[in-house]
């Protein structure tokens, strides 16, 4: 029988199979052949014995939290308080498409803009859904719930963005913490505590953010710039065109022309020399 790990609970792992939980042991072969399975891993197991038989093959693994075959990330990003980071974002884009997790951009907060504030987010976002991203904003609970269904989804964004507060008004049982970062880290609160995939709208979720560290240092300058999508669109003379000091470059054609959005292409420069 097939089924996925949605909790780890020292040496026992709850797999959901068949809509049932089976709190299964692993074998010794795992230790000697070095793989420790992990939430999210899809297991072959004997489901009488409730033993662990075979980890199968992972679509993408995360570190911190220790994650596997994550579908779908919600970026939760706010536009306001705190302010929105187009730096941010694009380097989360830059995360999740070198893992093969398909982006969701939840806009939070949008209620504190003013008019003007207003119109040009909407320019920001309505370019971000032409280059093919999904975007949202938080009070869309419906289209939100809808993007759940079969998924393996994490949600991420900065603190503060409004993740806690999402989750809770998604799903009333949640109960989740919002906006107590301080006073929980004061009474003690903080500590380790386990990952857990939850069920919500017909799908699996992460009940804890992932991809606290937004490091991209192990990228490769090519696995950065295929990250930036919508550069496909302009075709440089150069077929490895790097879009930095090429001197006929379609890219940087296009963004002085206002085709891709300066931004992007700032970012895009941080990136490649940061590293
Ligand atoms: N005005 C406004 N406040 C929000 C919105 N979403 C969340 N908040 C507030 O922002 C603060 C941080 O939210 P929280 O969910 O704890 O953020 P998290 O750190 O990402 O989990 C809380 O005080 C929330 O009430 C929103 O859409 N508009
Ligand atoms: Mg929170
Ligand atoms: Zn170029």
């Amino acid at each position: 029988m097939e089924g996925q790990i949605v909790k780890i609970l020292s040496n026992l792992y709850f797999v959901e199979a068949n809509g049932q939980i089976y709190e299964c042991h692993s074998r010794g072969k795992f230790r000697n052949q070095n793989i420790t399975p992990v939430v999210g891993d899809f297991v072959r197991i004997d489901d009488v014995q409730c033993y662990i038989l075979e980890v199968l093959p992972r679509k993408n693994q995360l570190v911190r939290p220790l994650v596997a075959n994550i579908d779908q990330a919600f970026l939760i990003t706010s536009v306001k308080s705190p302010d929105f980071s187009s730096y941010l974002l694009d380097k989360l884009l830059v995360v999740m498409h070198v893992h093969h997790i398909e982006p969701i951009l939840c806009f939070t907060k949008y209620d504190l803009l003013t008019k003007e504030e207003k119109k040009k987010m909407n320019a920001i976002l309505r370019y971000y859904k032409k280059i093919g991203y999904s975007t949202l904003r938080n009070h869309q609970l419906f289209r939100i719930k809808r993007k759940f269904k079969g998924k393996t989804s994490v949600f991420t964004g900065q603190t503060g963005a409004g993740k806690s507060s999402l989750l809770n008004r998604l799903d009333s049982h949640l109960h989740l913490e919002t906006g107590e970062i301080s006073k929980a880290l004061g009474r003690g609160k903080h500590t380790t505590r386990h990952v857990e995939l939850i069920r919500l709208f017909s799908g699996k979720v992460l009940d804890t953010p992932g991809f606290s560290s937004l490091d991209i240092s192990s990228f490769s300058p090519s696995e950065i710039r295929d990250a930036f999508v919508e550069f496909q669109n302009f075709p440089c003379p150069y077929p490895d065109c790097n879009h930095l000091n090429e001197k006929e470059c379609a890219v940087k054609k296009a963004v002085s022309e206002g085709k891709i959005l300066a931004s992007r292409y700032e970012n895009y420069k941080r990136f490649q020399t940061e590293k």
